[in-house]
């Protein structure tokens, strides 16, 4: 009876309209007559989720009889955006929805707009955990995310006077359709104490932590559906909550007050995302989140792991953990703990499986992003985490004085511990020790990585530990979703679908470079995103811009690496070139709509004077009358992954123009060609992967090159190396007042003195200048630059995320793709 009743229900038009108006009736509570766009939305939404758990139950439900091996993607951050759209394309239910929908008098795209995004990220690295999932699910590969359910995502930016202005981005305001509470599982976690030591009866010591207090966690699972096929995976966030609601000690004190206290402290883990990216801030909360969450998956994955009665020498053929960056490293400290402390397991069998189990991928090699976590904190938090920690350092520099005896300075290198005031923790030297793999993300940054921070680690474990897994994008959402009339072209041209689980078919867009007809739908379709994007502007900026100029776009967090400065600066080079033009002159200059997008970090002083000298320029320029629409400047606020995926395929050139070897990888660069788009950037990160599969005719690339950069600081420094003549002119223009008083933006003139410019503006300044001059003139032939932006999507093939989670699961986890068969 069970198996006949919960068959699957047909997804037929009417089937689906009575499940929508059956949620509005009952769920929600609400007539017909009083529907609005988010009205229709949580019940399209609710209609849509039905569908996904049943999908999500069956996967579960066949995963677990079967238990292959699966993978575990520990990731602070989880940049989902929003769900509604994406499900409806991966499960295959998107024209049957947009009909149901409209038929009951609503239109699908409004409805679309009325969800709020899933912001719990800050840029890259959560977005590329939300590729990485999508991919996952669609390969079949038995996979589970583990992070944490912050009330409040990526704060909301607002410009206030030209200035960012952070508001609290509460998303849970509605009930979030895309989340199934587990009321059921809760884990207990617990912080502070002390630690008994004690011998067994074998004479073996043994230590008993005995903690000074405890929080729950409980689950919340987010369904992620895999694109045209059955299997749906799962990302479990945590939610922390009080393990008794009141401390009845202080309650029946009559101390209400303190107990309500402790509640709330209690509650405050899981309460924000911190927004620093690129930044380690030491903050206590912080910790105490990276352990709350580490420890609540490794009790769930463990609990998980005991059910199938295998021995713990079989772990780590059951269990891949991966680790997104340094964030989840205390993951490493807890398995040893739990094994050797808990399941009375060898010291040495316990680290074998441990390093067995782990792999890390690390995202960034600036100084100011290495966490570490001063000791007398850690020790206060976590006291047995932290003899572990020391434990392991020992062994682990034992053996380095074995292999390398008498070279103090390398021990001093290598250690996990550094020797500070106070003393610090290295969680990248630890997550090192305690991984069979570690990985960077771009060729360059993994080569980096084992000539920098991790040199001496290479000579003593060798080569074969340190590999790269160049990022990749998920092609459904960044261009079937986000550009339907490219992605239908591409259908139409290429005889079918198949491309979107496997982009290297792009390949067969090569031989339309020389179809006129095929290149005017190409660009047609440019020109109509272009058309959306304005509006947007206009809605968003109150700026009127011309689809028919050429839309520059720079979107990406705020920061002195990335180069946004440098933009800005050429813009006003740009400005004050047209205002000395004639009127013959000007005839012949290439319009341009420049477009910025981007948070900074809320304590990041300079980044957010970027923005405002930004939004001072694009006042004075947008009002010239000498200029008109030959530029137009404009800064786009709250930058998030939907506004996101209105802008990339607008997009004619974006820039990627990091100082070479600060930007590890890059996703938007892939996006932004995959849509094609041109770009313009330098050779850093994914940008040279990309040149080398697109070919450098399609790509204005300039600037000095990561080996050159420490030579170039140098001679800045000690030889006196003048400041680039045309940035001269531009500061100059800033310091007389052009735009606003040039006193708010002094300090961020300075960092660009001869001698301080670590990011080197100036010296790329010249060639970055050159590079966007030669963008201008492609862009005049308006034939030759489709070509090379159908070449471009055309030749993007690699940078699918399907192909970098292969790389993952072949190369590092061990697993294999389990389809979940359809039993209807
Ligand atoms: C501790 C503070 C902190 C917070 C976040 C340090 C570091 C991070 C992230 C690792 C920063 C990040 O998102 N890095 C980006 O990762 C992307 C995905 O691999 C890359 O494409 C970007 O180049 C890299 O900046």
């Amino acid at each position: 009876l069970w198996e006949r009743l919960s068959k699957k229900e047909a997804n037929d038009v009417e089937t689906i309209q009575k499940s929508i108006v059956h949620h509005v009736t009952t769920t929600l509570a609400r007539a017909a007559y009083n529907m609005d766009n988010f009205s229709a939305y949580q019940a399209v939404a609710l209609s849509t989720r039905d569908r996904l758990i049943s999908r999500w139950n069956e996967t579960q439900g066949q995963l677990s009889k079967a238990d292959p091996k699966r993978v575990y993607y520990l990731s602070l951050e989880f940049l989902l955006g929003r769900s509604m759209d994406n499900a409806l394309l991966n499960m295959g239910l998107k024209d049957t929805y947009d009909k149901s929908v409209e038929q009951l008098g609503f239109n699908m795209e409004d409805v679309i707009e009325s969800e709020v995004d899933a912001a719990l990220g800050n840029g890259g690295l959560g977005r590329l955990a939300a590729c990485y999932m999508d991919s996952l699910a669609t390969l079949d590969y038995p996979a589970w995310g583990y992070g944490l359910r912050y009330n409040y995502g990526i704060f909301q930016q607002r410009i206030v006077d030209g200035y960012q202005t952070e508001f609290p981005d509460y998303w849970l305001n509605f009930d979030n359709p895309w989340e199934l509470p587990r009321l059921d599982i809760s884990i207990q976690i617990s912080f502070g104490g002390h630690v008994q030591a004690s011998q067994d009866e074998y004479g073996v010591t043994r230590h008993n932590w005995i903690p000074g207090s405890s929080v729950q966690a409980i689950a919340y699972d987010v369904p992620i559906p895999g694109y045209h096929t059955e299997n749906c995976n799962n990302i479990r966030l945590w939610r922390s909550k009080p393990t008794k609601v009141f401390d009845l000690t202080s309650f029946n004190e009559g101390n209400y007050e303190k107990s309500v206290e402790d509640a709330t402290n209690a509650e405050k883990i899981t309460s924000v995302l911190y927004p620093n990216d690129n930044t380690m801030a030491g903050k206590e909360l912080r910790l105490k989140q990276q352990y709350f969450w580490t420890a609540a998956s490794l009790h769930d994955i463990v609990r998980r792991f005991k059910k199938s009665m295998r021995e713990w020498s079989n772990f780590p053929d059951q269990v891949a953990i991966q680790l997104n960056d340094t964030h989840p490293t205390l993951a490493i400290v807890e398995l040893q703990r739990l094994l050797v402390d808990e399941e009375m397991l060898s010291w040495d069998d316990a680290w074998e499986i441990v390093t067995k189990t782990f792999a890390f991928t690390n995202h960034t090699v600036l100084p100011e992003a290495m966490e570490k976590w001063s000791v007398p904190m850690f020790e206060y938090l976590l006291p047995r985490h932290l003899q572990i920690i020391f434990d392991i350092n020992l062994f682990f520099l034992q053996k380095v004085e074995t292999k390398f005896p008498n070279d103090r300075g390398l021990l001093n290198r290598m250690s996990i511990i550094e020797e500070a005031q106070p003393q610090q923790i290295r969680m990248a030297h630890l997550a090192v020790v305690g991984s069979h793999k570690v990985n960077g993300v771009a060729a360059l940054h993994s080569n980096l990585i084992k000539t920098t921070i991790f040199k001496d680690f290479v000579d003593y474990y060798g080569e074969e530990k340190f590999i790269n897994k160049t990022n990749g994008i998920t092609p459904r959402r960044w261009l079937h979703q986000a550009n339907p009339q490219l992605s239908n072209l591409i259908t139409e041209t290429l005889g079918g679908d198949k491309w979107l689980k496997d982009l290297s078919l792009l390949k067969g867009l090569n031989t339309k470079t020389e179809d006129a007809a095929f290149r005017k739908q190409w660009m047609q379709i440019k020109r109509a995103n272009k058309v959306r994007l304005a509006e947007l502007i206009k809605t968003r900026c109150d700026v009127e811009v011309s689809p028919d100029a050429l839309f520059d776009v720079q979107v990406k967090r705020i920061h002195e690496y990335k180069r946004q400065f440098m933009n800005i600066l050429v813009v006003i080079h740009r400005y004050r070139t047209i205002k000395s033009m004639t009127a013959a002159q000007k005839a012949s200059v290439q319009p341009r709509v420049v477009i910025f997008g981007g948070k900074a970090a809320p304590g990041y002083y300079i980044a957010k004077l970027v923005i405002k000298l930004i939004n001072s320029v694009a006042a004075v320029v947008n009002q010239d009358p000498a200029v008109g629409d030959l530029l137009k400047v404009v800064f786009i606020p709250d930058y998030n992954v939907s506004v996101a995926e209105v802008i990339v395929p607008a997009s004619d050139i974006s820039q990627h123009i990091s100082t070479a070897g600060t930007e590890a990888s890059g996703t938007s660069n892939m996006k932004f060609v995959l849509n094609g788009g041109l770009i313009i950037g330098t050779l850093d990160g994914a940008n040279i992967e990309i040149l080398e599969e697109i070919g450098e005719d399609n790509i204005f690339i300039f600037g000095c090159m990561a080996h050159e950069v420490e030579d170039l600081r140098h001679a800045q420094r000690y030889r006196g190396v003048p400041m680039d003549p045309a940035l001269q002119g531009v500061i100059s223009a800033i310091e007389r007042g052009t735009f606003e008083d040039p006193k708010i933006f002094q300090p961020l003139i300075s960092t660009l003195t001869v001698g301080k410019d670590f990011y080197l503006i100036s010296a790329d300044f010249a060639s970055y200048i050159a590079a966007n001059q030669q963008v201008d003139a492609a862009y005049k032939n308006q034939d030759e630059w489709s070509k090379k932006s159908i070449r471009c999507t055309a030749n993007m093939g690699k940078f699918s995320s399907d192909r970098s989670v292969k790389e993952y699961a072949e190369e590092i986890w061990n697993i294999k793709p389990y389809p979940v068969v359809d039993e209807g």
